[in-house]
């Protein structure tokens, strides 16, 4: 039996965090406007499209980028308004669509395979754009096709505020003219390597032995060859926003010191937040879990701006215990959980001083990863260890 085709569509929103500003202020509309870093230390986040025009991109260093657009208007972004509208976009597609995947902060995999029979795909996908972009005020692309990959693809090439569908069947028409660079995954060395091969666009890959690729660029050699070929997965995963990561820890000894709970409850957030870390991942929901000494549980959760920086996770765990520890009753044990995880393909942390934080960070876990955790602490989890089980 044939496999039914399916039909996938690749949302992503157009100069995010620049939209977002613009939003706020609507004096930047059609302006070079960067959010970024420092003009010494820091790299820009986003920059509007007229601000592409000059050769600005993303995670260029500050000080390049004010060289090639001195004109440029540049702010530090605020994290929690772009949190607010990625998850207004994600309420509107749930709203919408059954089978989605939130793959960054700004886009989206949705499944409509089925939905054929009822509405045409390409209607409902231009009135879903059009429902996003009347609601919000944000311009975001889309593209429609078979598979994830092309469709994200069709969303690059549609950019700025565009649609473009790739109908089933003419995936090769549209794939094989386009440069190999536009292949997400072919990085830089690839890229080298590839057009020493005299390899230059997806025909090229697609014409090539599979078996030549794999013995120069081992086994993503397949995966682009199928990729040239218009293979690929369209396999939404749907339970993204059910998975979490926790940390927790029972006492040896019952406590009640306010001091020594803040510090117990500093190191499960700095354990949880380096494991989100390591998976690449940031968190829009933290939780706090206390079991008093009688086995009363209770568990109490914020949503909060995506991150993956420990001083704000501490800063919120904190509050959130505070609120919900009835003081002076024994607590057996402590948990801290991190959920709404979205993949970190982004640097998203990098506005403000961020970006200096989240290296510091980095080089905290690059330590524990090579030492054990235990080899780097904070000045506060070091002063009140209590004992552990
Ligand atoms: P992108 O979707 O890659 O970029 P964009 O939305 O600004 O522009 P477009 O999609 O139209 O090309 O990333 C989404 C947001 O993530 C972006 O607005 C800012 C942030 N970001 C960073 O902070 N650092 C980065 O290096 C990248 C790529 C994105
Ligand atoms: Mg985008």
């Amino acid at each position: 039996m044939q496999t039914p085709v399916k039909h996938i569509v690749h949302f992503d929103l157009d100069s995010f965090f620049v939209a977002v500003e613009i939003l706020l202020d609507p004096s930047l509309k059609g302006k070079p406007v960067i959010v970024g870093g420092s003009a010494e230390r820091g790299v820009v986040s986003t920059c509007s499209y007229e601000a592409r025009k000059f050769g600005v991109h993303s995670a260029m260093p500050m000080r390049k980028a004010m060289q090639l657009c001195p004109q440029a208007i540049v702010l530090r972004g605020q994290g929690s308004e772009y949190s607010k509208y990625s998850r207004w976009v994600t309420d509107i597609i749930a709203e919408k669509v059954p089978l989605f995947e939130k793959a960054s902060i700004d886009e989206f995999y949705c499944d409509l395979t089925g939905m054929d029979k009822f509405f045409g795909v390409t209607k409902y996908t231009q009135d879903l754009r059009n429902t996003i972009i009347k609601e919000t005020g944000l311009p975001i692309s889309c593209g429609l096709s078979t598979a994830k990959f092309i469709s994200k693809i069709a969303t690059n090439e549609a950019k700025p505020n565009g649609f473009l569908q790739v109908p089933p069947g003419k995936e090769k028409e549209f794939l094989w003219p386009l440069s190999i660079d536009k292949i997400n995954g072919v990085g830089a060395q690839t890229s080298i390597t590839l057009k020493k091969m005299n390899l230059f666009t997806m025909k090229d890959i697609a014409l090539t032995p599979v078996e030549v690729l794999e013995s120069k660029i081992g086994s993503w050699g397949r995966s682009l060859w199928n990729k040239a070929n218009g293979i690929g997965s369209a396999e939404i995963v749907t339970d993204w926003d059910q998975k979490s990561m926790s940390r927790e820890n029972t006492f040896h000894e019952n406590l009640t010191n306010m001091e020594e709970l803040y510090s117990q409850l500093v190191r499960l957030t700095e354990k949880v937040a380096y494991d989100l870390r390591s998976d690449e991942k940031l968190s829009g929901c933290i939780a706090v879990k206390i079991r008093y000494n009688d086995f009363e549980t209770i568990t109490r959760q914020e949503t909060i701006s995506y991150t993956s920086l420990d001083d704000l996770l501490i800063k919120k765990a904190k509050d959130i215990f505070t609120r919900a520890y009835e003081k002076g009753r024994p607590i057996r044990l402590l948990g801290v959980r991190l959920s709404q995880l979205i993949p970190f393909t982004i640097q998203m942390e990098l506005f403000n001083n961020n970006a200096q934080k989240l290296n510091l960070y980095k080089a905290v876990d690059d330590i524990k990863d090579k030492f054990g955790s235990k080899a780097v602490k904070k000045a506060v989890t070091v002063k009140n260890k209590p004992k552990e089980k």
